[in-house]
């Protein structure tokens, strides 16, 4: 097989005084930490969009990167080449998994027929490399939001028609997803949303977009695939407003429509601070309602209003998330992806290896302080003593459903007006500070 990134060698560990830029100063991927090697809590994968397939394009320019797997003069050769070259990556990089959207790995045809045909040549070939590699797909989607006719959404298109092809190609999507033995398959609402709504029935839409995902679950039995389903919050982006809001709005739209025992959430980063919340704020809320799933790590820019994809650095990110995630009992069918694109400048292949080497890091810094935070049970502790009340007889009473509000009346007059507790914000994000630096 021709080497694609010839000037990389497979990464290391190195530790953290190692003056090597292409090795893991932290990610040690055999290193148990509670009981799980680094490798096992991460279930790290790279994505093949951005990584292989965004070239620093924006909507003021074309391409800025120049890749040698991208240079056939056929679409058949330049395919399978983007594949050789995307194991190679992996392997050197030292993940265990990958992601895919049916339109990275095999670009559409003129015709359904055409596509679905470069798309199972292209899977024939992931097949054997998986074999050959021990790289596993955590999951499969499709795109249903680059080509012109999504452009008014796809199941929750105005047209039927344009329903039916998206079903095609989901339909097929799982297929493949099932024949590569991917752990999930990611329902990411592209252009599931509107621009007015003087042309747009939110009602009609929200019911098509449930009947959408119900024939998607019904297949999913058909053709006993096994994988977990996932639905990936984003407020906005490519369409002023989605459906598919935040965990909370999803939550509500799976309930509504009796898929909340079908699907789990997919949380991405940036799509939460789209929504005004923080990365935190959504994997709280997943697991508080028992639909963690998966994540696609990457950041925003603070200064931005936008889904600018950035490579996950922030520490105190890392590490809340990751203290989130352990709470949670860690990852079932999920792992942590890499939704993340490289900047426009940054236009070697060898800026794709510092991107992922840096984020695996940041987790695994993450990581390393979460443990710490979990084995010392401080912030358990102090967040037990805060809510201490409720574990009295009275609280109970409350919590179990047997008090009235006159019960709160009587309590109320025998015990007084109650002493407020301090929060004690500052010192515990003090304490935090020192877990993480
Ligand atoms: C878009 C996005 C997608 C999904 C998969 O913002 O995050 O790449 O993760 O379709
Ligand atoms: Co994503």
């Amino acid at each position: 097989m021709p080497d694609y990134f010839p000037n990389v060698k497979k990464i290391k560990y190195e530790g953290p005084d190692s003056k090597n830029a292409l090795s893991f100063k932290h990610y040690k991927a055999s290193q148990k930490i509670l009981g799980k090697t680094m490798e096992d809590h991460f279930r790290f994968a790279v994505c093949y969009w951005h990584t292989f397939k965004g070239l620093g394009t924006d909507p003021f320019g074309g391409p800025t990167m120049i890749r040698n797997y991208d240079d056939a003069p056929d679409e058949d050769t330049q395919r399978r080449q983007t594949m050789e070259a995307a194991f190679e990556f992996f392997q050197k990089l030292g993940v265990k998994f990958w992601c895919f959207h049916d339109a990275d790995i095999a670009p559409e045809g003129e015709t359904l027929d055409e596509s679905q045909r470069r798309l199972d040549d292209v899977a024939k070939q992931a097949k054997k490399l998986q074999k050959e590699t021990g790289i596993k797909l955590l999951w499969g989607t499709s795109n249903m939001f680059s080509h012109r006719r999504f452009m008014s959404g796809a199941a929750t298109n105005p047209d039927p028609a344009i329903f039916a092809y998206a079903g095609a190609k989901v339909k097929k999507a799982l297929e493949v997803t099932k024949y590569l033995g991917g752990e999930g398959y990611v329902f990411w609402g592209g252009r599931e949303g509107y621009e007015t709504l003087l042309n747009t029935d939110m009602g009609r839409e929200l019911d098509h977009l449930a009947r959408f995902l119900h024939m998607a679950v019904d297949y999913k039995k058909k053709i006993k695939f096994k994988g977990q389903f996932f639905i990936e919050p984003k407020p906005k982006e490519p369409t002023k407003h989605q459906y598919d809001f935040d965990a909370a709005s999803c939550h509500a739209f799976l309930q509504k429509y009796d898929l909340d025992k079908h699907l789990k959430l997919n949380i991405e980063a940036n799509h939460a601070t789209l929504a005004g919340h923080t990365f935190i704020h959504e994997l709280e809320y997943a697991v508080a309602n028992d639909l963690l799933g998966s994540v696609d790590a990457n950041r925003g820019d603070e200064l931005l209003g936008w889904d600018t994809d950035q490579f996950p650095t922030n520490l105190y990110d890392t590490t809340l998330a990751m203290y989130t995630i352990l709470k949670a009992g860690g990852f079932k069918a999920g792992g942590l992806n890499f939704d993340a694109k490289l900047r426009r400048q940054s236009i070697d292949p060898v800026d794709l290896f510092h991107a992922h080497i840096g984020a695996m890091d940041a987790f695994a810094r993450g990581l390393k302080a979460a443990a710490k935070m979990i084995k010392d049970k401080k912030f358990e502790k102090i967040i037990q003593k805060r809510y201490s009340g409720w574990d009295t007889a009275f609280g109970q009473k409350i919590e179990s459903g047997k008090a009235t509000l006159e019960d709160m009346d009587a309590y109320t007059r025998k015990h007084g007006d109650p002493e407020p507790q301090s929060g004690r914000q500052e010192l515990l994000e003090n304490i935090l500070n020192e877990y993480i630096l």
